[in-house]
């Protein structure tokens, strides 16, 4: 079903991007696509920049204009280049306009492996929305949704951060670095004394290098730094402290060195904070967890994510319990806790929120 019969030269970045994907795949074209209602007049203005997603570790990304493509030909159900770029021109208003190579350069634009960005199970138009939403918005789950609903006008997509960060963050699986004033686009290197080189970064997280796999720092060692950072500070790996480094031994580069003990670089593990999906939670919303009748306040939520509550920490909903949505959810549903349904719900115990209360057995949370 998969024909990876992009043109390298065109997009490297999509190819890698579509051929590296591991996750649940399917073509396109083997979909009935779901999304035919987009009106003529969308107000997308698609910038060049794109967005960067993780596979194993490695960072890959998409333009907007890619993304566009792979949404109109899925959208249209089409791989005629001319309907693409009337669409992406005068639909979704790209600047500047859609060239027929750009279209032809992908190959068969309905023949993608698009992943399951939507986590339904399914692959579909949906989930090329997600994809060209999250290269013009990034990856923030409330703007994607915005987008998709207010922009794209297509309604029931709704995903939450969660699933996007297992596309739009380093897997978790990776090792990381710290190293205060790095650069978006640096490039670190470890090495032995002698220059060998034990590991590479793949990408970069705010002030984390990240590297596939962990490693071993021996003595001598080297932490090398591409471009060099400005003001440079002591840096923590795994708990020791590299407080020498220069910007004169590898020019052009900051090098810290390990004259300690070799150092083990092992994986580091995301904390997954703990969350309850409330279908129709607003962006605002508050989620308070209490014992019987109210008290006492067992947690309260940090934030909201699309439809999931988000907390700082595991806890247990005991027998009786509550949890009260503020504001209110017009029409409450039962949701599923840890996999319990909370069947039982109403908008009058606390008035102005919604009350779920557990009549079963205590509920761990985390
Ligand atoms: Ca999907």
């Amino acid at each position: 079903m998969f024909q990876p019969n992009f043109k390298p030269s065109r997009n490297s970045a999509l190819g890698s991007l579509l051929l590296a994907s591991s996750l649940a795949v399917a073509a396109c074209s083997a979909e009935t696509p779901q999304v035919t209602q987009v009106p003529p007049t969308l107000t997308a203005q698609v910038p060049e920049e794109g967005v960067a997603f993780y596979y194993d570790g490695v960072k890959t990304s998409i333009t907007a204009r890619d993304a566009a493509v792979l949404f109109a030909a899925c959208t249209l159900n089409t791989n005629d280049a001319a309907k693409i770029i009337s669409f992406a021109n005068t639909t979704l208003k790209l600047q500047p306009p859609l060239t027929s190579a750009e279209v032809t350069g992908l190959g068969d634009p309905l023949k993608p492996a698009i992943s399951d960005f939507t986590g339904d199970g399914t692959v579909n138009c949906s989930d090329a929305a997600v994809l060209f939403a999250a290269s013009v918005v990034g990856s923030d789950a409330n703007k994607i949704n915005g987008f998709i609903a207010g922009t794209l006008k297509i309604p029931g997509i709704n995903v939450s951060q969660t699933q996007l960060d297992s596309f739009f963050r380093p897997a978790p699986s990776g090792v990381r670095i710290t190293i205060p004033g790095l650069s978006a686009g640096a490039t670190v290197t470890v090495t032995r004394s002698d220059g060998t080189v034990i590991a590479t970064s793949t990408s970069v997280s705010g002030n984390e290098a990240i590297f596939a796999a962990p490693f071993t720092i021996p003595f001598g060692g080297q932490i090398r730094v591409t471009p060099a950072i400005a003001s440079p500070q002591p840096i923590s790996v795994s708990g020791f402290t590299l407080s020498v480094f220069d910007n004169t031994t590898n020019p052009g580069s900051t090098t810290y060195f390990n004259f300690g003990p070799p150092i083990n670089v092992g994986p580091v593990t995301l904390p997954v904070s703990p969350q309850i999906t409330i279908p129709g939670l607003s962006a605002s919303a508050t989620v308070t967890v209490t014992g019987v009748g109210g008290s006492p306040v067992i947690a309260t939520s940090t934030s909201v994510s699309g439809n999931e509550a988000i907390f700082a920490a595991p806890f247990t909903i005991p027998f009786g319990g509550q949890i009260r949505v503020t504001p209110a959810i017009a029409s409450p549903q039962p949701i599923s806790v840890s996999g319990f349904t909370l069947s039982v719900f109403d908008n009058t115990t606390n008035p102005g929120s919604t009350t779920y209360f557990n009549f079963g057995p205590p509920i761990n949370v985390n």
